[in-house]
């Protein structure tokens, strides 16, 4: 018998807010300053300004079984860590065969992927933009405007998340400021 009844969910594009979400996540600077390519300049903000939240998700959630379609927002503030703008972890699904698909409420972000076997990819975000990612393609997303970038995201339950290949390679492409706007760059660190 189904578990879950119908349910309605309102969306402040703006903000990303959920009228009840069932989980908040806030990642902080302090959650992910080794992810960042300038990692001295991430101790120095630590150090001297302090920590800032770079991003807050938040979210409906559903059982990890077949069929079900958990669904998010995600709100990256503006800024940079040195020349790099802020971001998320960035993660594959721990069930590779799983995609899922973003759109764009508010702000201007890039979306940035790759697969293990070495391709990438880097697509722009604004509202209104509709992004797939396929299975196989770990994600990231990065906000390149000056205000919070806002997009709503839906996957399927059982991709889980693998953040520890992230965490120990890296994306092979970074966004970063060059000539007064976003550019993407190799990452030298690539693992
Ligand atoms: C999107 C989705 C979520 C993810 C969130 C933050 O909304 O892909 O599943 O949690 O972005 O990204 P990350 O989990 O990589 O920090
Ligand atoms: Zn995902």
């Amino acid at each position: 018998m189904p578990a879950i009844s119908p349910f309605v969910t309102e969306v402040d594009f703006a903000s990303g807010d959920l009228s009840a979400p069932d989980y908040i996540i806030q990642r902080k600077l302090s959650d992910m300053a080794a992810m960042y390519a300038d990692a001295g300049e991430a101790a120095r903000i630590l150090a001297e300004e302090g920590d800032r939240l770079i991003y807050e998700v938040q979210g409906m959630e559903l059982p990890a079984e077949e069929g079900q379609i958990p669904h998010c927002t995600t709100r990256i503030l503006p800024g940079r860590i040195g020349d790099e703008y802020h971001m998320t972890k960035g993660h594959y699904h721990a069930r590779r065969e799983q995609g899922e698909v973003y759109f764009g409420l508010s702000g201007r972000g890039c979306l940035v992927m790759q697969t293990e076997a070495g391709e990438t990819s880097v697509q722009e975000m604004v509202a209104g933009s509709a992004a797939y990612v396929p299975p196989y393609w770990a994600h990231r997303t990065v906000n390149v405007g000056d205000e919070d970038f806002v997009f709503f995201s839906v996957w399927e339950a059982r991709a889980g998340h693998d953040y520890g290949t992230i965490e120990r390679d890296g994306f092979r492409k970074l966004v970063l400021l060059r000539d007064g706007g976003p550019a993407v760059v190799d990452n030298a660190k690539y693992a």
